[in-house]
């Protein structure tokens, strides 16, 4: 390290982190969506498996879509045991990306609290830590004593509406750059040969004889005997290509972050009942999100309803934080499915994969996803973590209802 600070600091010219090189008209694997999850899926491809004719194609820029509109929010503790083990197995990955990558993506280990309120979201947490300890995972249920040791600035009096009564404490859980994993695993993959497409919209997909051949795009057709697709929000419109209908429907998801301020939460809350998840970031900044919006919608526009709904909820737990300003807002999109646990894995159509149906949980499962999704395509095996995500399980009636989990309302 102190030997690529002295190249630059004596001019070195950066090397950049990844290249534009010509569309070709045909890759072995096409992977649509430039997003961590597109782009994990092409590094893991390449580094894991030795395929490296893959085109990634962004209809934007990396990182614009679901990847770039979190809250970069890293957790495992999860309601199914299905659920714990695919996100425990993610956190791993993540814990180790900066030296996987050699690229800081500032994985910030610092615990997670999920708020409890009323008995109901007690049982609920009660029955979480046990599935969590089951599997291996570290939390418990605290109260409200200890709780004032590991947050005290959270109002623990009988103060506001809806009172604290316990929590689940996931030690494991914390934060991210987001920006990082992109520009992280998109550097990964470029070195590896990878084709990284920006500004490159996909606008049908070719299928054959029950098989995909290819997929059309503004830039011209382009052949494939393999497609991904990995797009947060617009799924159904990509299988709809394809002939496919999927089980989802798309929602926005808005959050926003303040003027940053000194370091005082160093550990991230969240209150399924008061919809309001909260974090600081390395800069200062909380970064906070709520529910998502009550109707269906591709709107990335914010709202001033949301900020009020969030700031009234926030200062239920923070009441000091009354004077701090709002900086900016945005929207993400998610697309649920009827069990919120998303769908990855094999299609009907030949040679069609998915990675969908990510809902409210998708960033923080970018590196598995992405690996047991370069095995599938690699070897043509479901890797059995993945396996429970299938989308026949709909068909099968074998959901994995992970709502109770989920760290807001839907
Ligand atoms: O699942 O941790 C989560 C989460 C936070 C914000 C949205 N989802």
């Amino acid at each position: 390290m102190p030997f690529k600070l002295l190249r630059h600091g004596l001019g070195a010219r950066p090397r950049r982190m990844w290249h534009d090189r010509p569309l070709k008209d045909r890759y072995d694997v096409v992977i649509i969506g430039g997003g961590a999850h597109g782009l994990a899926c092409a590094y893991y491809l390449a580094r894991d498996h030795g395929v490296t004719d893959v085109a990634v194609l962004e209809k934007s820029y990396i990182g614009s879509g679901g990847s770039g509109r979190n809250t970069a929010i890293l957790r495992s503790n999860y309601l199914t045991p299905e659920g714990v083990r695919f996100y425990d197995a993610s956190l791993d990955l993540y814990e180790g990306l900066s030296a996987d990558l050699d690229f800081n993506v500032m994985f910030s280990r610092r615990g997670h609290l999920t708020l409890a309120h009323d008995d109901g979201s007690v049982r609920t947490m009660r029955r979480r830590a046990e599935v969590n300890r089951l599997e291996g995972v570290d939390s418990r249920l605290v109260f409200p004593d200890e709780l004032a040791s590991i947050c005290p600035q959270l109002d623990l009096s009988d103060r506001p509406r809806f009172p604290i009564h316990a929590a689940l404490y996931h030690p494991p859980g914390g934060i991210i750059r987001h920006d990082a994993v992109v520009w992280g695993y998109a550097r990964g993959a470029d070195e590896r040969g990878v084709d990284i497409h920006q500004y490159t919209e996909v606008t049908g997909i070719d299928v054959a004889a029950g098989a995909v051949t290819g997929v059309q795009t503004t830039r011209g057709p382009v052949a494939a005997g393999t497609v991904l697709s990995a797009t947060a929000g617009w799924a159904s419109d990509l299988a709809a290509m394809a002939g496919l209908r999927l089980p989802l429907d798309t929602f926005p998801l808005q959050a926003c972050v303040t003027e940053p301020l000194k370091p005082f939460l160093d550990v991230v809350v969240v209150s399924g009942s008061l919809h309001v998840y909260i974090s600081q970031s390395g800069r200062g900044e909380l970064v906070m999100g709520a529910s998502v919006d009550p109707f269906t919608s591709y709107s990335t526009a914010g709202s001033l309803d949301f900020l009020e709904g969030l700031s009234g909820h926030v200062l239920e737990l923070f009441p000091f934080l009354s004077q701090v300003r709002i900086l900016r807002q945005w929207a993400g999109l998610c697309e649920m499915p009827p069990d919120y646990s998303p769908l990855m894995g094999v299609t009907p159509v030949r040679g069609f994969f998915l990675d969908a149906g990510w809902g409210t949980y998708g960033f923080k499962a970018s590196p598995i996803c992405g690996k047991t999704l370069a095995e599938l395509i690699a070897t043509g095996r479901t890797p059995g973590l993945i396996h429970p995500f299938r989308l026949s399980r709909f068909a099968e009636f074998d959901p994995v209802g992970e709502k109770g989990a989920a760290a807001v309302g839907h």
